[in-house]
């Protein structure tokens, strides 16, 4: 018998506010804490570790010191890259955690005869063999599992896990519907488990002539919608007892959640503000993380009118730990009601994006996507701490000249 964590999508670093920021990072923290109290066999982290391939310095020594305990523990760390790990030069702080033997990237292989062959990283202590795929930006990684070879995945024996950043089409929550994904067909069969990362929902299944299929969702939720709808993050903690594969989801409960939403509709400003305190007043508010959504059409007014800000105020002072407001759905009479209902950045980037390509003739439209995807993720890259704007500048020349040369190579 032996047992391992399965985490994803920890977006260290993700959330803007500072209160917030600091949030991932101690899931994190607690996640290893309880890996190292139930002194598991290994951990698995399946993608996006960190928001960006080049964190900041204060969150990547938060990190590598709770991975030195796992380390000290004599815990493994398999991980694979995610969509927001990633860079297209190659420069990630995946790589220099992994120089320091504090993880193991799992994602290795060659090719062979135009197909990618993956090997098989062998856990010492369980005989466990895990391999498995990088997560790109907009399904950029759809080609990695076109040509993968299967055969010898499928053929190795043991216990085998899979380890993959993408969204499969048959699992797919009805509220993303709109979210890319690629049909389950393209993963190798016959693996005992599939560790999936990318999709920020919490589901398995043991699905026939695969094994089970698990998303443990973000560790900690990582904007206001995944807030209001999962209230914390967590994990799975797998068993495995000889053909028995049992899973147990590890909620991280680090604040109370509150979510509270209103409709607006044929309601004036003045009226919005008594309902907010009157829903308010009935909850105790210690230490916990508010969120507040107010859609509809009001009545007459400005939404500017709703006293947001001493609401706030007094939700402070009863000793909330962080209060945000949504009102992206929130408008006067005299404007149109806002249409479309994309809540991700990269929701919106796609939508925009496959609205307007297709109006030149040097690429086809699915190139044409795919290349200002690439050069987007380039350009969004982050200076680093201490990083001079010389060297970061550079940089992205690089990266972005990188993905227009690969992108030279199949123009007609
Ligand atoms: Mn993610």
């Amino acid at each position: 018998m032996f047992r391992f964590a399965h985490l994803a999508d920890i977006h260290i670093g993700g959330w803007r506010d500072p209160k917030m920021k600091d949030l991932s990072t101690q899931a994190f923290g607690a996640a290893v804490d309880r890996i190292i109290a139930e002194k598991l066999d290994f951990m698995l982290i399946s993608g996006d570790i960190f928001n960006t391939a080049l964190p900041a310095i204060d969150k990547v020594k938060e990190v590598t010191k709770k991975l030195k305990e796992v380390k000290d523990a004599g815990i493994p760390v398999y991980i694979i890259a995610g969509s927001h790990d990633f860079s297209p030069s190659g420069k990630t702080m995946l790589d220099v955690l992994e120089h320091a033997g504090l993880w193991k990237n799992v994602v290795r292989g060659e090719v062979v005869d135009g197909l990618l062959t993956l090997s098989f990283t062998v856990d010492q202590k369980t005989g466990a063999k895990i391999t498995g795929m990088l997560g790109k930006k907009g399904m950029l990684d759809r080609a990695y599992y076109e040509n993968l070879q299967r055969q010898n995945l499928e053929a190795e024996s043991g216990y085998k896990i899979f380890m993959f950043h993408t969204a499969l089409s048959e699992f797919k929550p009805k509220d993303m519907e709109m979210m890319e994904a690629h049909p389950l067909s393209l993963l190798p069969k016959g693996f005992n488990y599939y560790a999936g990362g990318h999709v920020h929902y919490i589901f398995s299944k043991h699905e026939q002539e695969y094994g089970f299929i698990a998303y443990p969702g973000p560790l900690f939720p990582n904007n206001f919608a995944e807030l209001e709808k999962l209230t914390c993050g967590g994990f799975n903690i797998v068993t495995v007892d000889g053909d028995k594969t049992t899973l147990e989801y590890v909620a991280l409960q680090l604040h109370p959640c509150l979510s509270i939403s209103i409709s607006a509709q044929h309601k004036t400003p003045a009226e919005v503000t008594d309902e907010l305190y009157a829903e308010l007043a009935k909850h105790n508010l210690e230490n916990a993380l508010v969120t507040i959504r107010v859609e509809g059409v009001l009545s007459q007014g400005k939404p500017g009118a709703i006293q947001f800000e001493s609401i706030f105020d007094g939700l402070y002072r009863r000793n909330a730990y962080f209060v945000m407001k949504n009102t992206a759905k929130l408008t006067a009479v005299e404007f149109d009601e806002i249409k479309g209902d994309a809540q991700q950045v990269d929701d919106v980037e796609e939508k925009v994006i496959s609205q307007h390509v297709g109006k030149n003739s040097l690429f086809s439209a699915e190139e044409e996507k795919k290349l200002v995807l690439s050069l987007l993720q380039a350009l969004s890259m982050e200076k680093g701490d201490g990083e001079r704007t010389s060297d970061f500048e550079e940089r992205l020349i690089k990266d972005a000249e990188k993905i227009l040369l690969m992108n030279r190579l199949s123009i007609h």
